[in-house]
């Protein structure tokens, strides 16, 4: 076994928890272990942890690559806070590049902490330091990567784990999922991809094949006369089939944790258990579905937050989406699998089922992709969930477009160099009213605060903080901007966020 399938299998964390429950929580704060890296009290400031961004070279299989890592890990090492626990990262830049770091999902409330370049912090210069100070106010599953260029791209980018106060779920064991495309140091880097987008311009890029009638399998929504899910789920089968686009790149590998395929990422179970699986979407231009062969998903929480339970075979998540989903250990082994939309390839990981013969299905082995489908739309908020105040609703239209001739990606018809700040009052309920004027899926994200997507089909959506337009969609989401700040909000496909697909906040 390698270091790195070594690190993948130390990632399905075994928590045990009735174990702790009986050990009384002492023990338990113990068994988490605080912090996941050392402390340090040297420097140019004191930190609790320190990430230092460097190159490095990574073994993706048979292939040994030279890429962009912290710590020279791929993923970074996981991180774990404490709900309401302040912490302080220091980020010392080994790179030739400047750099900075996003905490995904967070809704912290430091704004300097929210790793913005231009924005909320000057990028990191090569051989400066930056210290990232913030207390995380919800539980759940983030992830942090870099906001800077194509970064993300690489391999910069890793876990970060909020724990409850109180754990509600119950589990025995856990396991982090990360999914990513990668092309860097195979075919080329994402620069030098992004380049090549730029000189094949806009023709090439958001296209549908026309002609073919879009295929009803194998996907099937979980309710038909969810119109929204349908639409969706129809993307995804259509992508499948190669009829639509579901980004502007192909990637000579699809990765779990760091492994390809071919030496995969292990998450070993017992018989009987209950797993957490916290699946995160890491990758630059690539929506998954996501599912365990022969296994149901119970979704449990949707970027972080808790939803209504439901109970699905796969799920689809765009780039910065996370879903916990919980799965019974009552099967064999199995293999859990992420099909790229309208992408060659697929990610895939191994369950184990401990001291049991029965080993899981060969990587390359063919794929029985199972029939329902959770998108975004099947899900309901958790009736604990927080409640929006009364008033006016401030609706912004925000058109997402591409650019005639020029590879460019916008949203209200401008590109980000041309867009001005969106100011918003602190408190005011706003409705950003999107438009997806393209052929091409987009996730948008937002940051320092979770939107409700109006799907219209329940009076209570979930809470996100990414949320995936299908081509030619239109889709409200709704927020109280209550974070003080400067915020950003972009398409998560890194491609198109360099390409200008963000917009500047401040909430005032
Ligand atoms: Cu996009």
């Amino acid at each position: 076994m390698s270091d790195q399938q070594r690190l993948a299998s130390v990632q399905g964390r075994f928590t045990r928890r009735r174990l702790l429950v009986a050990a009384g929580g002492g023990a338990g704060t113990l068994a988490l272990g605080g912090y996941a890296l050392g402390r340090v009290a040297a420097g140019p400031e004191p930190a609790d942890l320190v990430l230092r961004p460097r190159p490095a070279e990574v073994e993706l299989g048979r292939r040994h690559v030279s890429t962009w890592t912290y710590d020279g890990r791929l993923p970074g090492r996981e991180i774990r806070l404490r709900q309401g626990r302040p912490v302080r990262i220091r980020v010392d830049n080994a790179l030739t590049e400047p750099t900075s770091i996003h905490w995904h999902g967070v809704r912290l409330r430091n704004n300097a902490a929210d790793g913005v370049p231009g924005l909320t912090q000057d990028a990191v210069e090569p051989g400066e330091s930056y210290l990232y100070e913030f207390t995380p106010p919800d539980a759940g599953t983030f992830f942090f990567h870099s906001h800077f260029g194509m970064q993300l791209d690489r391999g910069l980018y890793a876990p970060l784990i909020v724990e409850p106060r109180h754990e509600e779920l119950d589990y025995d064991r856990e396991a982090v999922v990360l999914v990513d495309d990668w092309l860097d140091g195979v075919s080329g880097t994402p620069e030098a991809r992004l380049d090549a987008l730029r000189r094949e311009g806009m023709a090439m890029h958001g296209g549908m094949r026309m002609g073919a009638r879009p295929p009803s399998g194998p996907f099937a929504p979980l309710d038909p006369s969810n119109r929204l899910a349908s639409r969706h789920v129809a993307m995804t089968n259509a992508a499948l089939a190669g009829q639509v686009d579901g980004g502007d790149v192909e990637y000579p590998l699809h990765l779990i944790n760091g492994r390809p395929p071919e030496a995969p990422a292990q998450i070993d179970v017992r018989r009987g258990e209950r797993v957490r699986l916290r699946l995160v979407n890491s990758g630059a231009d690539t929506i998954y579905a996501v599912f365990v062969e022969d296994h149901e998903l119970r979704v449990t929480h949707a970027d972080g937050l808790p939803v209504r339970q439901v109970t699905t075979d796969a799920v689809l998540m765009g780039m910065g989406e996370r879903l916990d989903v919980l799965l019974d250990a009552r099967r064999d082994s199995a293999r859990l699998v992420a099909v790229p939309l309208g992408k060659a390839g697929r990610a895939v990981a191994s369950l184990r089922y401990a001291g049991e013969r029965r080993r899981a299905p060969a990587p390359a082995a063919r794929v029985r992709i199972p029939r329902r489908l959770l998108t975004h739309a099947d899900l309901v908020g958790a009736q604990e969930s927080e409640a929006e105040p009364p008033g006016d609703v401030r609706a912004v239209p925000l058109d997402l477009s591409m650019g005639m001739g020029a590879y460019q990606w916008t949203i209200g018809a401008r590109p980000f160099a041309h867009a001005e700040m969106l100011k918003l009052d602190r408190g005011e309920r706003v409705r950003f009213v999107l438009r997806n004027r393209t052929m091409m899926p987009h996730p948008m994200h937002l940051h320092g605060h979770s939107f409700r997507p109006l799907a219209g089909r329940t009076a209570t959506p979930p809470l996100k903080d990414t949320v995936v337009l299908a081509p030619m969609e239109e889709l409200s989401v709704e927020w109280v901007a209550d974070n003080p700040g400067r915020w950003a909000f972009h398409c998560h496909n890194a491609y198109h966020q360099e390409a200008g697909m963000m917009r500047h906040l401040e909430v005032s």
